[in-house]
């Protein structure tokens, strides 16, 4: 999204042409004063913060409320929603279906611009023009939290979610201030299949099963209004803002050696379908009742996928059942017609294709500028425009849009960037960091360690901490910020940029090293090479700072810590196994206080519990197989590995969920539930599955999870102990491994986690109960998702403790 940012005059054009017909209608049938301003301000201009059905408001202008059922709040959403849509003429239907949706003043209904975003904190990114969400001098900024591939390293579901809300909030707020849009188009829920995508940074990383509860978490956060989460009427159910699950499906190419995003189709298996790709969309969908999700630019096996009706209308309407509205990716459309040329349509038959598809709104101009035209051509229904309609205002039903909000009435300016807020803002990122390697190092002694040399790239980081997606934040607190609370701070770059084109930096960083009691260095990657649009072609550092690490590390007086700031992998095996690196940090792009989080982990105010969300390959990963090769298991004709740690068997930097802590843990399997026997009736049959060759194969190999009643768990309880000297937050990650005898199946993947905080010494016990469908199911060949019979293995973090659970069919 956003690659394409018009500066739409038209938009311009249209509006202010509006505006005068408005005044003009205003000045002729007002009966107050001051109407032609709150009709200017209100209807027009954009910055809408009231709510329309307003009585005051409908006075103003000039119309009794009385006359417009859709204001009778007595009635439901879906017949208020009717009512307004029937009210409308074909030509002010199609101007609300557009991002920039114009309203109709005869109506009393405001313009809404439906596009903002809040990926990690509110963010202005959205139509040059007509942004909903913006900052200036009333609210010059938001709180800018870690972006999401090191939140997720948190493992913490409560954090994701009390993220969300502190975003919403501060949503909320703007939104009274009229700063801001009810409509967030986040999270970004693509499976990072591939280490080389550019968007790494936006996503809850490699594994499905993380990015669907990451999805689902975060949605709850900024969805769900207090006191009613567990509302039955899913269609009424109130809405604090409206998030969206993107980039809808199998979206991991964005530029890669001249494949670009536009025109890339994904050739796709129904098997990765299903397992892979769709899955984090079913749970954001199923789990956390999102309201929107947006389709990508991507085609999928030659169907575009704003275009495809079973992707849209099948899937996500008719299976996961959404309660909210599907909308394009910016110029979707336009892409479809100019750079896949797809059918070498006409723009109306397009815009036919994907409103039949399902397509409720489109971000860009073509539905507002060709869907008259198509229905006048006959080839668009007007009950399909109708029906996409409805879905919107029900939405902004839902968002209190019509009625008013009383319990977010009260928030304001002092919301954004609240002292609570700034700290959650820190607290993520320190729960997030890794800790990769520590040879007996840290955490550091501030007593003892009186002068730091912080040096690097990014030693003085500010906004390549918030990476993409960003807003204005409230401040920054960069690694040498951070430091210099804790110690006297040398601060030399050693590169004139990420880039590092040249050496002449580096000399000055060893002269600081060869001073201090210690030395930070901060290095890694920035969007100038990995980011939306551009994808990695490599895993090494750019440029010289490879070897600023290797030269100031061998003449350093004291410990020399590496901090690596990014987010796809990088390969510095190099500094894992020299003696003169004692330590090494992933940080990420860890948001507007990550300096603070950063220095607060290396002198041990925190003890770090961050786990990898992605593998860490080596540099020759990107020599075995092209980036647009999409099957996740591994194809022995052709050579190419496996994808992920699901079904990549090879050696790797750092695993997935690998991160170290400053105490030892030791688990202990306290009790398992170890077989499982479940009984079939008549109507529930058994299927096939392929087993290796000479494998023992049950008379009933598998049974659909849709014909079971998926009632039995998996339940066990382990005791964590902390064995060390410091207190900490350990993550337990669950992995199943399904029968080896059945082919294909990944490795492992991973079926829960639990974040712990255990005093050193103490223990805890964790208690896992897990549904038996959901947590032991596989995707077979033809894209079933199955119960196998046999044994399932539980492997409980790196392996130290693994069981078999056995499961088995009778009739
Ligand atoms: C709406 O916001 C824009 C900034 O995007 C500002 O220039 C304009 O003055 C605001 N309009 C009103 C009526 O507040
Ligand atoms: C909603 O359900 C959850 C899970 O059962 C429960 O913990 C929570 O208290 C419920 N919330 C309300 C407002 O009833
Ligand atoms: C650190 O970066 C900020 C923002 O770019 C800049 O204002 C400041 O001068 C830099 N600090 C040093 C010591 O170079
Ligand atoms: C080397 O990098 C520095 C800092 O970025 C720059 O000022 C200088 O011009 C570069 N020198 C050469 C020879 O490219
Ligand atoms: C850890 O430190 C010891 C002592 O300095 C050294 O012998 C060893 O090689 C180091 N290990 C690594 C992996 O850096
Ligand atoms: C890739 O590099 C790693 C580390 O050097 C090495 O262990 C591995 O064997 C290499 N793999 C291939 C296929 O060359
Ligand atoms: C790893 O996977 C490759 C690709 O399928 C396969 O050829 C190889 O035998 C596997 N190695 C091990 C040790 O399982
Ligand atoms: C077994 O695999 C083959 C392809 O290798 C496939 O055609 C067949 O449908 C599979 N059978 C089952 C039961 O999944
Ligand atoms: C699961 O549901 C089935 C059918 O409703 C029932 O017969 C069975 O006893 C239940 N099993 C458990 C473990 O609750
Ligand atoms: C998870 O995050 C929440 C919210 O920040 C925090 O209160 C809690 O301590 C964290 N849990 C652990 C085990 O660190
Ligand atoms: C310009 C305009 O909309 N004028 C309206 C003013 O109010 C009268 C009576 O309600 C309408 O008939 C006009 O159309």
């Amino acid at each position: 999204m956003a690659a394409k940012l018009l500066v739409l005059l038209f938009y311009f054009y249209v509006t202010m042409t509006l505006a005068v017909v408005s005044a003009r209608h205003v000045a002729s049938n007002s009966t107050t004063k001051n109407t032609k301003d709150v009709v200017f301000q209100d209807d027009m201009a954009g910055n809408f913060s009231g709510y329309v059905c307003d009585p005051l408001r409908y006075k103003n202008l000039g119309m009794d409320i009385k006359a417009f059922a859709f204001c009778d709040s007595s009635l439901p959403y879906d017949v208020r929603a009717k009512d307004l849509v029937d009210r409308m003429t074909l030509a002010e239907k199609v101007r609300q279906l557009g991002d920039t949706a114009y309203g109709v003043a005869r109506l009393g209904l405001p313009k809404y611009e439906w596009w903002s975003e809040a990926l990690h904190g509110l963010s202005n990114v959205g139509q040059s023009g007509s942004k909903a969400t913006f900052f200036d001098d009333i609210v010059p900024g938001a709180t800018s939290f870690p972006t999401v591939i090191l939140a997720t390293a948190s493992f913490n579901e409560s954090l994701w979610k009390t993220i969300g809300q502190a975003v919403s909030t501060e949503a909320r707020a703007m939104y009274n201030l009229g700063h801001a849009g009810l409509t967030y188009w986040s999270p970004n829920v693509n499976v990072v299949r591939d280490p080389r995508w550019g968007r790494t940074l936006e996503t809850p990383g490699e594994d499905p099963f993380t990015v669907g509860t990451y999805a689902s978490n975060y949605v709850r956060g900024l969805q769900d209004v207090e006191g009613t989460e567990n509302a039955t009427d899913l269609d009424s159910r109130p809405l604090k803002v409206s998030a969206c699950c993107k980039h809808y499906a199998a979206y991991d190419v964005d530029n890669w050696l001249g494949v670009d995003r536009y025109r890339f189709d994904a050739r796709v298996r129904e098997q990765d379908m299903v397992e892979t790709f769709l899955r984090p969309f079913e749970m954001c969908v199923k789990d956390g009742d999102v309201s929107s999700v947006m389709c990508s630019y991507n085609r999928v096996n030659g169907l575009p996928t704003c275009a495809d009706p079973k992707l849209l209308k099948d899937i996500i309407r008719g299976e996961w059942k959404l309660h909210g509205y599907i909308n394009s990716d910016c110029d979707s459309i336009e892409v479809i017609m100019d750079d896949q040329k797809w059918l070498s349509d006409e723009p109306e038959d397009a815009v036919a294709q994907v409103l039949r598809a399902g397509l409720d709104l489109d971000c860009g101009n073509y539905y507002t500028d060709y869907t008259g035209n198509a229905v006048a051509q006959g080839k668009v229904r007007e009950a399909d425009i109708d029906r996409a309609l409805r879905n919107l205002y029900v939405v902004l039903l839902r968002l209190g849009f019509f009625d008013g909000s009383p319990q977010y009435k009260s928030l304001g300016k002092d919301d954004v960037c609240s002292k609570e807020h700034i700290d959650l803002a820190t607290e993520a990122a320190r729960q997030g960091i890794v800790l990769l390697k520590n040879n007996e190092t840290l955490p550091l002694d501030h007593k003892k360690v009186k002068t730091l040399a912080v040096v690097g790239p990014h030693a003085n980081a500010t906004d390549i901490m918030i990476g993409n997606y960003a807003g204005v934040p409230c401040q920054f607190t960069s690694p040498i910020d951070g430091f210099a609370k804790y110690a006297q701070v040398k601060y030399k770059m050693g590169c004139g940029d990420v880039a590092c084109k040249n050496d002449s930096l580096v000399f000055p960083a060893m002269q600081a090293a060869k001073k201090a009691d210690a030395t930070i260095v901060v290095v890694g990657l920035d969007l100038t090479v990995e980011a939306e649009s551009l994808d990695r072609t490599d895993f090494l550092l750019p440029g010289y700072q490879t070897q600023l690490i290797n030269q100031v590390s061998a003449v350093a007086k004291g410990p020399v810590i590496l901090v690596v700031m990014s987010a796809g992998g990088v390969d510095i095996s190099f500094a894992k196994d020299d003696p003169n690196i004692k330590a090494i940090l992933w940080a990420g792009y860890p948001g507007e206080e990550g300096g603070q989080a950063i220095a607060d982990v290396v002198f041990g105010k925190y003890n770090p519990g961050g786990r990898l969300p992605v593998t860490w390959f080596f540099n020759n990963y990107t020599d075995m197989l092209p980036m647009t090769s999409l099957p996740l298991r591994p194809i022995d004709s052709l050579g190419y590995p496996g994808r992920t740690y699901k079904f990549f068997n090879g050696s790797t930097v750092y695993p997935f969920g690998y991160g170290l802590s400053y105490t030892q843990f030791s688990y202990k399997l306290l009790s398992a539930k170890r077989s499982l026997h479940i009984s079939l009736d008549k109507l529930q049959h058994c299927r096939d599955m392929n087993y290796t060759e000479g494998a023992y194969k049950p008379s009933c190999p598998a049974v659909l999870i849709n014909d079971l009643a998926c009632n039995d768990t998996v339940e066990f309880t382990v005791g964590v102990q902390n064995i060390g000297t410091k207190d900490g937050s350990e993550t337990v990650m669950v992995y199943g491994a399904p029968p080896r005898a059945i082919t294909d199946v990944p490795i492992k993947q991973l079926t829960g986690f639990q974040k712990v905080f255990v005093p050193a010494g103490g223990s805890k016990e964790v208690r896992f109960v897990l549904n038996a469908c959901k947590s032991l199911f596989i995707v077979d060949y033809k894209a079933n998702q199955v119960l196998p019979a046999g044994e399932t293995n539980i492997v409980v973090g790196d392996g130290v403790i693994s069981f078999p659970v056995e499961v088995s069919f009778g009739h």
